[in-house]
């Protein structure tokens, strides 16, 4: 079928003759060169009901990532910080690496982090994300870097934990404890980069405007290894799902003002 991996004859490098846009001239992810950034004054970027704890989270193995969906009475929401409208949140998944050596999809002067966190949002005036994916402002990604520390990050340990009821692909489970959106974040918001890109999974549409925090959030390694340990439809490990950094092509790259 149109099955696609990170390894293999479906791997990233094959994506471009399976899917027509992956072959495409602004995809993600990119290596970072902060000597190569343009500065920009925009005005704060703002989190929208990212400090509530939603009522509900469930993680699904969806058999390439982890990945958290919410209840919420009001959708957590982002603008500004030079966003064109509003973007609601979707839901967030991670990337990682079979060791801490590598997993993050963007790079920043070339080092790679042992997970990035993906917290995907629509644009509302879109209505949907399967229209908004049709639409080169369709999509919001807002990345952050994790490293790895000796202690375990308390707002990663329930979902963690619940980890370790979707080991197999197309398994649910509910987060016994929430914390809000905030919590997956870094403490500094204020600088981040920002380009137009794409999304960096097939069908890898040319649709999606990138915020990556210069800031990282921490991980300890026992909580990596419960990415590590979920497994991808054919009973392999959903490790070192990341693609590669991609041809910047006729792209800038802003930092917003720090
Ligand atoms: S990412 O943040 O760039 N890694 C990313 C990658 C894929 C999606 C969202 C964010 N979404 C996927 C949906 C699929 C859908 C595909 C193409 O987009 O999960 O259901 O088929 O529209
Ligand atoms: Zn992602």
């Amino acid at each position: 079928g149109s099955e696609w991996t990170y390894t293999g004859q479906h791997g990233p490098l094959h994506w471009g003759s399976m899917f027509q846009s992956c072959a495409g001239s602004r995809q993600s992810p990119i290596n970072i060169e902060t000597l190569n950034v343009k500065q920009e004054y925009w005005k704060p970027l703002r989190l929208k009901n990212y400090e509530k704890a939603p009522s509900k989270m469930r993680v699904k193995n969806n058999g390439h990532s982890a990945q958290v969906e919410i209840d919420a009475p009001v959708a957590p929401r982002v603008t500004g910080g030079g966003l064109k409208g509003e973007y609601i949140f979707a839901q967030f998944h991670f990337h990682w690496g079979a060791d801490s050596t590598r997993g993050s999809e963007h790079t920043i002067d070339g080092v790679r982090y042992p997970m990035e966190l993906h917290m995907v949002h629509y644009k509302g005036s879109y209505g949907t994300l399967g229209e908004a994916v049709k639409r080169r402002d369709g999509l919001a990604v807002l990345g952050v870097m994790l490293e790895v520390s000796s202690n375990d990050n308390p707002a990663l340990a329930p979902l963690a934990t619940a980890l370790l009821n979707v080991t197999d692909a197309d398994m649910f489970a509910e987060i016994s404890a929430m914390y809000p959106l905030k919590a997956f974040l870094p403490r500094n918001i204020e600088k981040f980069y920002r380009y137009e890109g794409s999304l960096t999974t097939p069908t890898c549409n040319e649709v999606v405007t990138w915020t990556v925090f210069d800031e990282a959030i921490s991980i300890s390694e026992r909580q990596l290894n419960n990415f590590r340990a979920m497994m991808d439809p054919h009973g392999g490990k959903i490790v070192d799902n990341f693609r590669p950094p991609q041809p910047l092509n006729n792209r800038k790259v802003f930092v917003s003002a720090e």
